[in-house]
């Protein structure tokens, strides 16, 4: 698609994209309102993926708007190092009311990546801040995504994003992932088979030891890696292994929190409480980067209780723009539209009518999973013989000509749209998924 606003496209080098398919072939989106984009030619795309997970509210709400614009007026940047301003306070303070038991801090970042390497940092210091500084060991697990820091590729389990950056983090172990078609595929919600898989846990701290383990980190919900769903009682297990050993257990949410199951966080969907909690994305509903770490009580106490003189910064780390005012602003317009509209949960009563729209695929040519949860869903095609992922791709662009917007990873077709989705996107949706999937065969 181009036409005379086409800028040129040499110079921008495009982040997970195959560049130069892309630049012979450009999709542009120009504009946004609710739930959908205007490509550059002037059609209307249907948002299926909440932009990339992040518009929960929709796209351009007002309210954010207004805000963004005034506060960037009246105080566009402040230090939060050694000063401050009122906002992340502010912000702070409102949204811990939405955690789980004794969360009771955050620690503001820009991205999921930053917030992941935040939590693992603070996890180490933790264990050393106790007197526990053999504890450095981070288990992260197959197919995870957290991120493209060093640390988060590092706990990460996704081998493209992996292989060609070593040496990562040393003293990085792994859980299997939960992904198994033979036991699970067309589960509605989470799965029966596979909560054992939990038990590898211990035999990783039966080899290590777990005087030498810091953390474990997962994704209540795989989202990068194609929705990979928990088995049943699978988080519960992890849980009660790292309270018995004391190990820090980190939900990484940045794609689960903001309401994305139908609770506020993936935490309380499955009744599980993690130590730390990273997020981002759903923050500000995309308008403006930011992430959020969110720390239990005992963690942050055991940095101020360490007996430091009171002039002795507790952690060192930060970043320049940690609680930016402007992200602030977005952040705070953002959490009264989720409270106001009731979004935290919208998801839970969406999800019956979006799960029985998505398993209305089955049968279709070629599809041999689909997974779904809140209103999240995949759609796991067979891939062809020596070109996988192109089954998967030409469905995404169909459907992207057709006026729909879907995610594509290899041969899944991951779906989230913004929380506000009515009936008639989801039944647009899956229409013309199906038909794109008979199209391209
Ligand atoms: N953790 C998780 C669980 C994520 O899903 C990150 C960390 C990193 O966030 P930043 O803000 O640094 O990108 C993510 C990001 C996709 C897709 O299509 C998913 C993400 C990003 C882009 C695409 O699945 N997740």
């Amino acid at each position: 698609m181009t036409n005379a606003a086409t800028p040129n496209l040499d110079a921008f080098w495009m982040p997970f994209t195959a560049n130069r398919q892309f630049k012979g072939s450009p999709r542009l989106l120009v504009a946004a309102k609710d739930m959908h984009f205007t490509a550059a030619d002037g059609r209307t795309i249907l948002d299926g993926t909440a932009g990339l997970w992040c518009v929960n509210l929709g796209h351009s709400r007002e309210r954010i708007n207004t805000a963004v614009a005034r506060q960037i007026r009246e105080l566009e940047f402040a230090p939060t190092f050694q000063m401050a301003h009122p906002l992340p306070f502010e912000l702070a303070a409102r949204l811990v009311k939405h955690m789980p038991g004794d969360i009771e801090h955050v620690f503001f970042t820009n991205s999921g990546s930053e917030s992941v390497d935040t939590a693992l940092k603070i996890a180490i210091a933790y264990h050393r801040a106790r007197g526990e500084a053999a504890r450095t060991r981070l288990i992260g697990r197959e197919k995870g995504y957290h991120g493209v820091g060093f640390g988060g590729i590092s706990v990460g389990g996704l081998g493209n994003n992996r292989k060609n950056f070593g040496p990562l983090l040393p003293g990085v172990d792994h859980l299997p992932h939960t992904f198994d078609l033979e036991h699970n595929a067309f589960t509605r919600g989470v799965p029966d088979w596979g909560t054992h898989l939990a038990e590898v846990l211990e035999r990783i701290v039966a080899l290590h030891d777990a005087s030498t383990i810091a953390a474990v980190i997962v994704e209540p919900v795989q989202g990068s890696a194609g929705v990979i769903l928990p088995p049943h009682g699978y988080l519960q297990k992890l849980r009660e292994i790292c309270t018995k050993y004391g190990i820090v257990l980190i939900f990484d949410e940045v794609i689960t929190g903001f309401g994305r199951l139908g609770t506020p966080f993936g935490a309380q969907y499955f009744d599980v409480l993690p130590d730390m909690i990273t997020t981002a994305k759903g923050i500000t509903n995309g308008a403006v980067p930011m992430g959020a770490v969110f720390v239990r009580k005992h963690i942050h106490d055991a940095f101020m209780d360490a007996g430091l003189p009171d002039n002795a910064i507790e952690l060192f780390h930060g970043y320049t723009y940690s609680g930016h005012p402007v992200a602030c602003a977005a952040a705070l317009a953002a959490l009264d539209i989720y409270e106001q509209e009731g979004l935290f949960t919208r998801a839970a009563e969406m999800a019956p009518y979006w799960e029985d729209a998505a398993h209305g695929l089955r049968g279709e040519p070629n599809v041999i999973d689909i997974r779904n949860i809140g209103l999240v869903a995949a759609v796991e095609l067979s891939s062809r013989p020596e070109r996988a992922g192109t089954r998967a791709y030409e469905v995404f662009t169909r459907c992207f000509e057709r006026g729909v917007l879907v995610r594509q990873t290899g041969d899944t077709i991951a779906l989230s749209p913004p929380l506000i989705v009515e009936k008639p996107h989801i039944d647009q949706i899956f229409t013309t998924l199906a038909e794109a999937i008979r199209a391209v065969g």
